[in-house]
């Protein structure tokens, strides 16, 4: 409520800097170059000659820079706004009718739009997301698991920048379907070493971390006699999931793994870049590996998924 309250004031306290310059700078001929004006009428579907004209079901009514005055917008039907001013806040609300997957996708930079675009999602049902980035680009692509209900999406430019009509953006809602195939679901539990999940060579695994106070899930794989490649690929974050996932091996007294490891955690994939983690572990064989895994930044919820699979090599 409090940055609600304060983004008028801030607007204000803007438009008034700038007036107390302007009388000091030589008259401007050049029309392109005045500055919108502050008190915008209602909102219009953004005309940029620069970019083509975006079709939309439901254009965002300013003001919504609250929960209370969000654009209703609905599933597969294609909303478009813009950030008019500076610091402008965008609510949508939407109902989500049937549980199942929701992909969340925000396009504007590669529609040809200044703007850099983030997204957190809530609702009524305990589901929450957000995204500031995709892995290769600025827009927004956001899946997870999410159950009916309400939810409503806060969408704005992540430097809080707006103005004339270079700011625009396409939010798209869609039912989706699970981005991967598994054979087993983590049961919820195995947020310690003690109750890790059993895993065969090759299973794969759909997981959530969940619980925000014990935000991560434990594996556990039995290697052979023999030395084995032990072979570690996640995916979630490539795939839209919230969640940017690190990794953590550990031996049968819980000591990192690979032995005399400095900087043990594994946080992305086989190339910069990648957030996902993939890793090569070289067994002597005869041991157990125990494997955790967990948001980054800590983060958990029912939308926090991944999907992992350990496999074994006999080298
Ligand atoms: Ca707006
Ligand atoms: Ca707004
Ligand atoms: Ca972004
Ligand atoms: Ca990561």
């Amino acid at each position: 409520m409090r940055q609600v309250l304060m983004i008028p004031l801030l607007l204000g306290v803007g438009f008034a800097a700038g007036c107390s310059c302007d009388p000091g700078l030589p008259p401007d001929n050049d029309k392109d170059d005045d500055p919108p004006p502050l008190d915008t009428s209602p909102d219009v579907v953004p005309t940029g000659d620069t970019a083509p004209p975006p079709y939309c079901t439901f254009v965002e009514e300013e003001p919504n820079d609250t929960l209370e005055d969000a654009t209703y917008l609905e599933t597969e039907q294609r909303g478009c706004g813009e950030f008019a001013d500076d610091l402008d806040l965008d609510f949508w609300e939407l109902d989500f009718l049937a549980d199942g997957w929701m992909g969340v996708r925000i396009d504007a930079a590669s529609l040809g739009s200044a703007a850099d675009v983030q997204v957190i999602v809530s609702s009524d049902v305990g589901v929450s997301a957000a995204r500031v980035d995709n892995e290769e680009f600025n827009d927004v692509d956001l899946l997870f698991p999410a159950v009916a209900g309400t939810y409503q999406l806060l969408i704005n430019e992540e430097t809080q920048q707006g103005g004339s009509d270079r700011f625009f953006y396409e939010v798209l809602v869609t039912t989706a379907k699970s981005p991967v195939q598994y054979d087993t679901t983590d049961p919820g539990t195995n947020t310690n070493a003690g109750a890790a999940l059993r895993v065969d060579s090759g299973e794969r695994v759909f997981g959530v971390v969940a619980d925000l106070f014990s935000p991560e899930d434990w594996y556990a794989i039995d290697v052979p006699p023999g030395r084995h490649l032990l072979r570690l690929d996640v995916d979630a974050f490539a795939l839209g999931s919230p969640g940017d996932f690190t990794v953590s091996l550990y031996d049968d007294r819980l000591e990192p793994l690979p032995e005399g490891c400095r900087v043990c955690e594994i946080d992305g994939g086989e190339t910069a870049g990648e957030l996902d983690p993939w890793y090569e572990y070289t067994s002597n064989g005869n041991e157990t590996v125990f494997v955790s895994i967990r948001d980054q930044e800590g983060r958990a919820g029912p939308a926090y998924w991944y999907w992992i699979q350990l496999e074994l090599e006999e080298l």
